[in-house]
């Protein structure tokens, strides 16, 4: 095992699911420690196959590996396609987890999600508050791959001294997010329905549910910056909580966007969509006495995700 902190500098990276959102900004924040960043795309390999996952680690040997790859979505998407979530999730995970053991990878980073926590636990969650309580039911077979993929990491550290960890990042937001509003989460859905409302002169906005429970939301950049920073000062079998430190209302946020896009009509609440989880805010003081904290506020990185979705998803 290796001690914090990790070297970066020379090392080979596997950036898995440079694709997606996160990935893609893993990328952008690799760029600027002197490594070299490994990528693949899905036709030549595909994580759900074990095959393909050891051809692939055995051919690039890389030295350090991050897991930024899921099979995500929001509310909706969790919640009408419980099998993909579960299965494409445990697969990537035990594929690339058990893959970097046998190739003898000297540092893993694992992701998973703010709500491998109890449904109703107490808030802010502390990292101690897993497993101590059911789940929210709308996500729980996303949330049980990825505790289980916390587990693995844990479990090949303590059998094998793999210096693999893990870090629960809260809700994400920012460019390169899913803007398609029947899978997306809230930020994407609400920037694109607000966006079309106000060029179509429409006078309501439809926002799901009560517009009652509480999110805490963090921009995918300083996600980012986070995880680098992680990779290269932290070494321990407990998972870190990443988040913002605030939460806000889901009509309040709506507000914000409606505020940011320039879209004056009204928000109209849809209690016949789920609300979820009533709240969830991650209490960061582990990673904070690490020395990290996030740099961007929610209307900063709601412009800015904004202004990406016009120059890059409208075409
Ligand atoms: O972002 P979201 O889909 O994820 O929904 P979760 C957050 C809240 O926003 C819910 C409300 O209360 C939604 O009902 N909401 C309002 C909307 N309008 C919309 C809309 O147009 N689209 C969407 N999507 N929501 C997911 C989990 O839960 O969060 C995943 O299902 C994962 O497993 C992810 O943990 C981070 O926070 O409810």
């Amino acid at each position: 095992m290796t001690d914090a902190p990790y070297r970066l500098a020379g090392r080979r990276v596997w950036v898995a699911g440079h694709g997606g959102m996160v990935g893609a900004a893993l990328v952008r924040r690799l760029a600027r420690e002197d490594c070299e960043i490994l990528t693949v795309g899905r036709a030549e390999v595909d994580l759900r196959r074990q095959s393909d996952v050891e051809a692939w680690l055995a051919d690039v040997r890389p030295q350090a590996v991050v897991m930024a790859a899921a099979t995500v979505g929001g509310i909706q998407a969790n919640d009408s396609r419980p099998a993909e979530f579960i299965y494409d999730n445990l697969a990537i995970e035990t594929n690339v987890v058990h893959g970097a053991w046998r190739c003898g990878v000297e540092k893993l980073l694992f992701l998973g999600s703010s709500c491998i926590y109890p449904r109703d636990a107490a808030q802010p969650m502390a990292e101690d508050a897993l497993l101590t309580g059911p789940l929210e039911a709308t996500n729980q077979w996303y949330a049980v791959a990825k505790i289980a993929g916390l587990k693995l990491c844990q479990a090949y550290r303590r059998q094998y001294g793999c210096d693999f960890i893990t870090a629960m990042p809260a809700n994400l937001y920012g460019p390169g997010d899913n803007f398609d509003p029947a899978s997306s989460h809230v930020i994407a859905a609400l920037l694109h329905k607000a966006h079309e409302a106000k060029t179509a002169g429409a006078d309501s906005l439809a926002v799901w549910g009560s517009g009652r429970p509480r999110r805490e939301f963090l921009y995918v950049e300083d996600l980012a910056d986070a995880l680098a920073f992680l990779l290269q000062n932290y070494s321990g079998e407990a998972h870190v909580n990443v988040g913002a430190g605030k939460d806000i209302a889901i009509g309040e946020l709506a507000a914000l966007i409606a505020e940011v896009t320039g879209f004056a009509g009204d928000l109209a609440f849809d209690p016949s969509k789920p609300d979820g989880t009533p709240r969830k805010l991650l209490d960061v003081s582990r990673l904070r006495a690490l020395g990290w904290a996030p740099s961007t506020g929610l209307r900063d990185g709601l412009a800015q995700t904004y202004r990406w979705y016009c120059e890059n998803a409208l075409a």
